[in-house]
């Protein structure tokens, strides 16, 4: 008999400046209870879903963006509503913040996600690798996507969890534009990848229709759970942060390629599928049987080089 797990993708509309933690637990806990409602056993909540998506905005006070916006300790006095619930209901979840850490005696600041257990342990952890934007303050800019100043580089890889009768992966936002992420996942046998996204629906650098942007998501999650044989849980936080606009569009996808749900809204929002987990088994046998067909002697580049080099071939 194939595996099943009631996954939901439990989507936030925005959060403001002005919202609290607590505020922001409170829609969570609802969302979680819909999820429940729905019979969901595991729920994706988005990236950062505990603030506004702060990296648009600068801070001269590194202090100041501190104490606004990073958790020092997860859950906290005000988020631990969110896992009480959690465990008295019995779902597992992924959650993503902003951790602020004391480790080998310095500061760290890393965009994190979690995995937290049915029973309400701590899972896993991931920190995110791929930190799109720029360090440096843009003034003339609409806005800013910092990224890059108020985060290092994740220090704990790729990696997966045995997690519910499954093998779950994490991974954070800009990481689902990135293959080597996804196979480095697959190549430890994941069967379901969780990840929390905040997506401006208007590109920093250069005009590009929002249509565009929309597009450019799907089509990525939809080749990244074929090409890996996985289920892909990615989950927005959406809509007028402020008046700065995020899509929504958060999406189940199944190792098939097909959109299983989807969101319609850029509000609080849970969509929620019956994954059958063994769906990929067949894909995995045959074509995506990646130790018959595999060929890394020829991939070398890939983990060799970081940027594009042009180096034509010499002959035929
Ligand atoms: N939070 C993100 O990583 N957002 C990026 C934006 C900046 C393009 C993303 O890849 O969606």
């Amino acid at each position: 008999m194939s595996r099943h797990l009631k996954i939901a993708s439990a989507q936030l509309g925005p959060l403001h400046l002005s919202d609290t933690r607590s505020s922001a637990t409170k829609r969570l806990v609802n969302l979680l209870r819909e999820a429940h409602g729905m019979g969901a056993k595991f729920v994706v909540f988005p990236e950062l879903a505990f603030t506004t998506f702060f990296p648009r905005y600068w801070y001269d006070s590194q202090t100041e963006a501190d104490s606004k916006f990073y958790e020092a300790s997860i859950p906290s006095a005000e988020t631990q509503p969110l896992f009480d619930e959690a465990k008295k209901l019995g779902i597992g979840f992924y959650i993503g913040y902003a951790e602020l850490t004391q480790e080998e005696g310095r500061t760290h600041r890393f965009n994190t996600a979690i995995l937290v257990g049915p029973d309400g342990t701590l899972v896993g952890k991931y920190r995110k690798i791929h930190l799109p934007g720029h360090a440096e303050h843009k003034p003339q800019a609409a806005f800013q996507h910092l990224e890059k100043k108020y985060f290092e580089v994740g220090n704990l890889g790729f990696r997966v969890w045995r997690f519910m009768d499954t093998i779950t992966g994490m991974l954070i936002c800009n990481d689902r534009r990135w293959p080597e992420a996804f196979r480095v996942l697959a190549l430890q046998g994941a069967e379901i990848v969780a990840l929390g996204f905040n997506t401006p629906s208007e590109n920093l650098h250069y005009p590009e229709p929002p249509a565009l942007r929309v597009h450019h998501h799907l089509i990525m999650a939809q080749s990244m759970a074929f090409q890996n044989a996985t289920w892909l849980v990615e989950t927005a936080k959406c809509g007028f942060e402020d008046g700065n606009r995020m899509f929504g569009h958060s999406v189940i996808v199944a190792p098939t390629g097909e959109i299983a749900a989807q969101s319609l809204t850029e509000e609080d929002e849970v969509i929620c599928v019956n994954a059958d987990i063994d769906l990929a088994a067949n894909l995995k046998r045959t074509m995506f049987d990646f130790a018959a067909h595999r060929r890394p002697e020829h991939y070398q580049l890939i983990v060799e080089r970081v940027g594009a080099e042009v180096t034509p071939a010499k002959g035929p």
